[in-house]
């Protein structure tokens, strides 16, 4: 399957999603939670149970995904409507995010996973990940999660309302309003779970600028391309593998891969 760009590819997702949904165990709940989360919420975290202690054995995949074709030029952002962030990025403006081509013909923000070949069930339990909402623009733009992770809703704009939208296709919708702190005030924190893997994209709805993806693996193996297009995924039992590149325009890549007993391989991905 292959995505040629995002808007595609949102009505693609359900299939996306349902290749990555291929290896959840059936006893999965479909439901996000939020904190204060319902019971049935807190009740249904599917992984986070049982954790195992990394394999000696592991095995480590890093690699890069190059770019080929003619980067295009990603828009600068006008934030005029929301003046404490616009006022934020007038020395450096702030240009989307959609396609990063880095200096070195590589991609960012690229979720490369192990899409077949993982067992969930020996999966530990990850540390909570953070969304933050600052100067009205998500960092980081991707963020890969975990089933059954807490993903911490920061909003770090001092007297901004954001409206976080998640909008996936497996897990139940997801919206809600986050003002922003007082000034000098912490920012406030809400804890977020999908249940289900699949990849959702994420809006704001009082700044239409804002947009990220939040893409949820079944397994731990995961890593997203830096500013060098790198990634990292660690902790990988000896095996056999479908290692599989996203990107939310240029679509999907993927490699069979097999590791053996703490094995350091390289594998590269081209997406054009
Ligand atoms: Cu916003």
């Amino acid at each position: 399957m292959k995505f040629r760009n995002f808007s595609l590819g949102i009505c693609s997702l359900y299939a996306c999603s349902m290749l990555f949904i291929s290896g959840c165990s059936q006893s999965q709940t479909p439901s996000a939670s939020t904190t204060p989360a319902p019971a049935t919420s807190e009740s249904a975290a599917p992984v986070a149970e049982a954790p195992a202690a990394p394999s000696p054995d592991a095995a480590t995949i890093t690699g890069k995904v190059s770019f080929q074709g003619a980067a295009p030029s990603m828009k600068t952002v006008s934030m005029s409507k929301e003046s404490s962030c616009d006022s934020a990025h007038k020395a450096k403006p702030q240009h989307e995010e959609t396609v990063v081509v880095n200096p070195n013909k590589t991609l960012r923000y690229v979720f490369v996973y192990v899409k077949s070949g993982a067992n969930a069930a020996n999966a530990a339990p990850p540390a909570p990940l953070t969304l933050d909402q600052k100067t009205c623009w998500y960092t980081p733009h991707l963020l890969g999660v975990m089933v059954g992770q807490t993903i911490n809703v920061v909003n770090s704009d001092s007297g901004v309302l954001h409206n976080i939208h998640f909008m996936p296709k497996s897990n139940p919708p997801l919206n809600f309003g986050q003002p922003g702190p007082a000034p000098g005030a912490t920012p406030p924190s809400r804890s977020v779970v999908f249940h289900k893997a699949e990849i959702i994209p994420v809006k704001c709805d009082v700044h239409s600028w804002m947009h990220a993806v939040v893409a949820v693996s079944d397994n731990p193996y995961f890593g997203v391309t830096d500013e060098t297009g790198n990634f990292k995924i660690t902790g990988l039992p000896p095996g056999s593998y479908t290692l599989t590149a996203w990107h939310e325009k240029y679509g999907t890549q993927d490699i069979q891969v097999k590791v053996g007993k703490k094995e350091k391989k390289t594998v590269n991905f081209t997406l054009k």
